[in-house]
């Protein structure tokens, strides 16, 4: 099993691994850690992070970046109607409504799901970690932004299916955080004396995450979230961008936005600036040559104008803090540390602000770049058998509060219960129990609307089939688990019917088990493990909740109550099947399409790489011999010899820019062949030979 913990971001991706001597964080083919949420398509293949961003520019309209809150969003949605007017590249609408991506590729037009582009990244994402653990990789922890919903999140699973991954948690950014936090600290209280209470900030390129965890030693508890989904480091760019392009209009007469290459081209050098003026007071440079119309550009700007710039920004650094510490209702006093992490804390008046909110100055010991994905590592190590971690358990928090509704059997009349609060311990399952005479309707849906990041409240319509009464005319009993996964998504998990016991108590009941059944899709059944696991770790929680008492009502009939769960072991039951409508998932046969069309992409990447190498060889063996020509075999090679090379060489050349453009690998193969045999080099390519000619103490003619 592979411990892999991946931090996918919106704009910067970053890859641990375990290994023996721990969790490390592992460069890309480029020696980067970071790699580019970006990927390029092309007529013969496509490329995806660092090669990609390189074509930001150049391939303007089929280089896809930015995609990543796309996830599960109609685009007709509000959010993605907004990004569209900024986007280098074409968006679609698809059959379901959801939000495609149209490039060119294989030299045809070409509309991927935003599933696809992930797993896409998520492909060269795991071919770097196979490459750094040198077998292959599967198993793996995935991150989330925390205010992602349900649709959001399934849409990303997708996306890790296609991609051949096992996601064994889509874990919260702020709580793999947390968790890099944590686990190494020797000196958390003991579990009977008061918690460590942790603030972590996570201010990345897109959006803006807060959270506070209580620590005790061996465990960790998420208390609350807060987020601005809509704040990050790039609204920064924007507005630089914003304000150059208005100071080129007027000093340069110049129309950037009507020129997709520079305006990209500006985003760049207003990012680089940005970074800059987190380092510098003064007043620094942008300029750039052949900016638009072979004109050189020049502008300047410093920290101050920067600030002041940004001060509609600014201001919403406090909202999420305030929010995360009300929920909380930890006084300042009892936060022991404010940990930031995400690109975007690192600009002085961010971090100022966050300072200034908690009168006390933050700390800054975690990697701020690759905390998230040592967090991934870590949990992923945790939920491995193969590895042995520290006994740590983690419990996070639902961020929104989820609604059961159902209707009544005999009326209009409907029932509603809150079956999930606000901050609410997860992953956690819960028993509710009906009485019903034939097959119901279960609504799930985020109970305020307001507060929720997405459109639509809606998370799915599970119907409870096979419902009958009882053989003398009663209702059922029927007992329905309810669930927030490891992933933090919601499922109705399992129902079953239970024989009707004659004076038993009429209930609904409340309660934790650690026993989930596979909900009809094949990520969760090998999820059934983990789940265990992690909630048997959990046991401490699982206790007083097992208490947990919640009156429900149903319009006619009292779907009722109890505290208590009595273990009747003459209880009978039978499972009732399930029949889940989420919204805008995608079905089975479309993702096994995906699935393997995604194969085939990367097939067809390996084949075109092995053809540019096979050509890059032939163009590598002409130079090398033109070198040894005019270098060690300079000596033993006559005259006439050396010309014949020479034209033979120059002819490759030629060969190479003109017909030998573009061919297949195997004409490439051949020609290095020819060359080499044409030569007669393969002779000299052996070390011993000059030496041998030396003995010799003459030249020869070797060919
Ligand atoms: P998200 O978390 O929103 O999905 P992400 O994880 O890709 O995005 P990060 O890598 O955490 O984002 O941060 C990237 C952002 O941080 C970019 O906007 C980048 O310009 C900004 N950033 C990085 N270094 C600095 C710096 N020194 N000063 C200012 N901003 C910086
Ligand atoms: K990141
Ligand atoms: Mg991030």
């Amino acid at each position: 099993m592979s411990v892999v913990g991946i931090d996918v971001g919106f704009q910067n991706c970053y890859i641990a691994v375990a290994r023996s001597g721990g969790i490390e964080t592992i460069a890309n083919e480029y020696s980067d850690r970071c790699t580019p949420a970006c990927i390029s398509l092309a007529s013969k293949n496509r490329t995806i992070g660092n090669a990609a961003k390189s074509q930001i520019i150049t391939n303007f309209k089929n280089t896809v970046h930015g995609f990543k809150k796309f996830h599960g969003r109609a685009v007709d949605d509000q959010f993605v109607q907004g990004e569209k007017s900024k986007l280098p590249y074409n968006l679609h609408k698809l059959d379901n409504g959801s939000t495609g991506i149209k490039v060119r590729y294989l030299n045809e037009d070409k509309v991927f799901t935003i599933e696809q582009m992930t797993a896409m990244l998520l492909t060269k994402l795991k071919e770097t970690s196979e490459h750094a653990l040198k077998k292959p990789v599967v198993d793996c922890v995935i991150s989330v932004p925390s205010f992602f919903t349900d649709v959001e999140r399934r849409s990303l699973m997708d996306a890790t299916q296609i991609a051949g991954l096992n996601c064994l948690r889509l874990i919260n950014d702020t709580t793999a955080v947390a968790l890099a936090y944590g686990i190494y600290k020797q000196d958390l209280p003991n579990p009977e004396e008061k918690p460590r209470n942790v603030v972590f900030v996570d201010i990345g390129h897109s959006s803006y995450q807060v959270s506070i965890a209580s620590f005790n030693k061996g465990k960790l508890k998420v208390l609350a979230t807060a987020f601005d989904p809509y704040l990050g480091g790039r609204n920064f760019d924007e507005l630089l961008v914003e304000y150059f392009c208005g100071d080129f209009k007027n000093r340069f007469k110049l129309n950037v936005k009507d020129n997709p290459r520079a305006l990209l081209r500006l985003y760049q050098e207003c990012e680089k600036l940005k970074k800059l003026m987190s380092a510098n007071s003064s007043d620094l440079p942008l300029n750039i040559e052949c900016f638009m119309n072979d004109i050189d550009v020049h502008g300047k700007m410093n920290r101050v104008q920067f600030e002041e710039m940004c001060a509609q920004l600014l201001m919403r650094v406090e909202a999420p803090l305030k929010s995360v510490m009300e929920q909380s209702k930890l006084s300042r006093d009892e936060i022991y540390a404010i940990e930031v992490v995400g690109g975007a804390t690192r600009i002085p008046a961010i971090k100022e602000r966050i300072s200034k909110f908690f009168g006390k100055d933050i700390s800054t010991t975690l990697n701020a770049d690759e905390a998230v994905a040592r967090g991934c590592a870590l949990q992923c190590a945790i939920l491995s058998p193969a590895f042995k971690v520290r006994e740590f358990s983690i419990t996070d928090a639902v961020p929104f509060p989820i609604t059961l509704r159902w209707k009544s059997q005999t009326d209009e009349s409907v029932g509603e219960c809150e079956v999930y609060s606000k901050n609410h311990a997860a992953p956690f399952s819960k028993v509710i129990t009906f009485h019903k005479k034939e097959p119901f309707d279960l609504e799930a849906f985020y109970s305020s609307p307001n507060e929720l990041p997405y459109p639509d409240s809606r998370i799915g319509r599970f119907t409870i089939q096979n419902v009958v009464p009882q053989p003398d005319g009663d209702s059922s009993k029927v007992k329905v688990k309810v669930r927030v996964n490891m992933h933090g998504i919601f499922s109705v998990s399992s129902a079953s019917l239970i024989e009707k016991q004659k004076g038993e108590a009429e209930d609904v009941q409340m309660e934790t088990e650690p026993t989930v059944q596979n909900e009809g899709r094949p990520e969760e059944q090998n999820k059934m493990q983990v789940d265990q696991e992690v909630m048997v770790k959990q046991t401490d929680l699982c206790l007083y909740l097992y208490k947990f008492l919640i009156l429900l009502k149903d319009g006619d009939k009292q779907d009722q109550v109890a505290s208590s769960s009595k273990a009747n072991t003459k209880v009978k039951s039978v499972d009732l099947p399930i029949w889940a409508n989420t919204t805008r998932q995608l079905d089975q046969d479309v993702l096994n399409n995906f699935v393997d069309y995604e194969k085939k992409m990367i097939i067809q990447d390996k084949l075109e790489k092995e053809r540019n190498d096979a050509k890059n060889a032939v163009e590598e063996y002409v130079y090398e011999v033109r070198d040894k020509l005019c270098g060690i075999y300079e000596r033993y090679v006559t005259e006439d010899e050396s010309n014949r090379l020479t034209i033979m060489l120059e002819d490759t050349e030629i060969w190479l820019y003109e017909e030998g453009e573009d061919q297949e690998k195997e004409i490439y193969q051949d020609k290095l062949s020819e060359l080499k045999v044409g030569c007669g080099l393969c002779l000299l390519e052996h070390e011993g030979r000059p030496r041998a000619f030396d003995e010799l103490g003459k030249k020869i003619q070797l060919f």
